[in-house]
């Protein structure tokens, strides 16, 4: 086996054992590597029910086979867990030179279990592995925190860390991996803290195997040099992911006032033009020329890397228009090591709780101070923090009140920032992102907006979303490798069935990539649906606010329009004929056979009744 290590590192903090396991070629080639390789992990190795935070959930850092290696955008991973958000299987992908080391230590697969009895670190190089103690760093935030572990391992040394917001266990809490980068939405950092563990060190010397050696030497040099002469002939780095505020103003689809209104004259003060302008240092990816991490100096004076969810959500979304205040919640989320998106929905959530009567309280729109202080709060469960740090479902059930209708969020996860109070295709998208609302896996938004009628809801957009399901949630989170070539530079994708191919010795296509994808979304499904039987169609409803005419914009270019149930109940059925999956949103017994997952299909079967 080629272009895969076959290794599988399992560490238990309880017992601080290691032991180095292998996987089978076949299990390679049917789930290929990050998200497919933590899916099938979690689903035979974490029984049903059980705690999210307790320590018989696993943390999984997973690697693929195009992952690290010197060809564009390499330089990420995928961090897995259960996940204490949404109670179903949830993940993440950063950029971290762990990907670079931890395949050069031999490892595409790491495995953390039980939970440590004080704080602790883990210290990987090559085959041998150490516990350190982390109690002097343990209530740090995570700048700090980084520099402590740079100073002791080395600069270059690749790391996976929590601040504040994992250890507390604040249950959007993400996992830091570098200067400007962050991930793991779905609390994957409240995993690592509750297992008492603030820090995976990884430094590796070995070679990456791979089956044609020169040829992939050849094209890691030909292929970033290419794309960087395209990044400079677009110039899309220049504002990187924030170029898309001023469309999003534009055509109606930016989060303001907890998404019940879709653009603001003000946008502009935050908008990528301002950033850019701003921008003091710009930071990036492993193996990535396209740097695309823009940062500015905040309200205090730190560095805050910006990225357009991180804007919308803590910025209009707050009816924030001040960039360097904006900079200071963001900069505050990454110390704390909280997510973004979901802070910035709960802030959201909470001040329009308060505006519509149902809960008590100070806190307004607009306040950027105050957003400061409940953030410290959160990332601490302090007074009023304990509660926010739940997030908005479970928010919305202790307030009641009609408020889960604008509780924004899907399957328990804050929608990131794209309203689609009139945009059925983007709604679908969130609906139905395998992990909760998150546009990581379907971003038909533009296509939808641009290409094709915006109030449609036919067909075709159920095959899309589908179809960049298979790309966004499948191809690049199995392989691992950051999308962005793709989507902003327009790189061909049959580049990665090359790179594929170069790496493994195999000759696989397209469809094949896309066999895989299909399988990985149905095993995220049903791992979902094992641990809630009871399982329906309405868990891949947006929220109800997005259909409410009485939430219609009153001015603008979708004045007086909103989503149709109905039709969006079409649309999902669409959706699920496509996939086949039955009416409730389950893969039917003939889908699993066709994908190859009859055991697993079997074993879902002693929860819930299959079609
Ligand atoms: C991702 C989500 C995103 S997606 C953003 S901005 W984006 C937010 N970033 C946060 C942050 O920063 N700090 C923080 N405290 N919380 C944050 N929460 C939000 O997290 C990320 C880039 C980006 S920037 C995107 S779109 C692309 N995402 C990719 C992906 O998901 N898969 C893939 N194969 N390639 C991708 N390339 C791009 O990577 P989550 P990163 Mg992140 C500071 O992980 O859980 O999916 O959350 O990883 O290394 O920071 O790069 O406009
Ligand atoms: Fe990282 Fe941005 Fe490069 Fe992607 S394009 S690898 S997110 S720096």
């Amino acid at each position: 086996m080629k272009g895969w290590t076959g290794n599988i590192l399992r560490i238990n903090l309880s017992s601080k054992t290691v032991k180095k396991e292998t996987y089978s070629e076949e299990f390679a080639k049917k789930w290929v590597g990050g998200r497919g390789f933590a899916v099938k992990i979690l689903w035979d190795e974490l029984k049903p029910g059980i705690d999210p935070l307790g320590p018989d959930n696993k943390l999984i850092v997973a690697l693929g086979p195009i992952a690290g290696i010197p060809a564009p955008n390499t330089g990420k991973t995928v961090v897995a867990a259960k996940s204490p958000l949404t109670g179903g299987y949830g993940d993440g992908n950063l950029g971290t030179r762990v990907t670079i080391h931890l395949r050069k230590a031999g490892y595409d697969v790491l495995i953390v279990e039980g939970k440590a009895d004080s704080p602790v670190g883990i210290y990987i190089e090559d085959d041998n592995v150490k516990f350190f103690p982390a109690n002097e760093i343990w209530g740090n935030g995570s700048y700090k925190t980084m520099d402590w572990l740079y100073a002791k391992f080395g600069k270059g040394v690749g790391i996976l860390t929590i601040g504040e917001g994992g250890e507390n266990k604040i249950l959007y809490s993400i996992i830091r991996s570098l200067e400007g980068r962050a991930g793991g939405r779905p609390g994957m950092g409240a995993v690592m803290g509750s297992k008492n563990l603030k820090a995976i060190v990884v430094k590796g010397t070995k070679e990456i195997p791979v089956a044609d050696p020169e040829a992939v030497k050849e094209i890691g040099k030909n292929d970033l040099k290419k794309i960087n002469q395209i990044d400079k002939e677009t110039g899309w780095t220049k504002q990187g992911t924030t170029g898309v505020l001023a469309w999003c103003n534009e055509v109606a689809a930016l989060p303001v006032r907890n998404m019940r209104k879709t653009s603001h004259k003000d946008a502009w003060k935050i908008d990528g033009e301002r950033l850019a302008a701003a921008c003091v240092k710009v930071y990036g990816c492993p193996n990535c020329t396209m740097r695309c991490g823009l940062t500015i100096l905040d309200k205090e004076g730190h560095e805050a890397e910006m990225d357009y969810e991180n804007i919308g959500l803590l910025g209009s979304n707050l009816e924030i228009f001040d960039l360097a205040q904006v900079g200071s919640l963001n900069y505050l989320c990454d110390d704390f090591g909280i997510d973004t998106i979901s802070a910035g929905a709960v802030l959201a959530f909470y001040a329009d709780a308060i505006d519509q009567g149902a809960i008590e309280g100070d806190f307004r729109f607009g306040d950027a101070e105050k957003a400061k202080e409940l953030l410290k709060l959160t990332a601490n469960r302090k007074g009023i923090g304990d509660f926010l740090a739940d997030g908005t479902m479970r928010m919305a059930q202790k307030i009641g009140k009609g408020s889960e209708a604008y509780a924004m969020h899907v399957k328990g996860m804050e929608i990131s920032a794209y309203n689609c109070k009139f945009i059925p295709g983007m709604a679908l998208a969130f609906g139905t992102s395998s992990i909760g609302a998150h546009h990581k896996e379907s971003w038909i938004i533009t296509y939808e907006i641009n290409e094709t009628s915006r109030g449609s809801y036919g067909r075709e957009k159920a095959q899309k979303v589908i179809e960049l399901q298979r790309i966004r949630g499948g191809l690049f989170e199995f392989i691992v490798a950051c999308r962005f070539p793709w989507i902003e530079l327009g790189w061909d994708l049959n580049n990665y069935a090359i790179y594929f191919n170069k790496i493994t010795g195999l000759d696989w296509t397209l469809d094949d990539f896309w066999t895989v994808s299909d399988r990985i979304y149905a095993l995220i499904r049903a791992f979902f649906v094992r641990e809630f039987p009871e399982w329906d169609r309405t868990r891949d409803y947006p929220p109800k606010i997005w259909f409410d005419p009485s939430n219609a914009d009153k001015e603008g270019i979708i004045a007086g329009k909103v989503l149709e149930y109905d039709k969006y109940d079409q649309l999902l059925d669409h959706y699920y004929d496509i996939r086949g999956w039955d009416k409730r949103g389950i893969p039917k017994t003939e889908t699993a056979r066709t994908l190859g997952l009859n055991n697993e299909f079997e074993e879902l079967s002693k929860y819930v009744s299959l079609e």
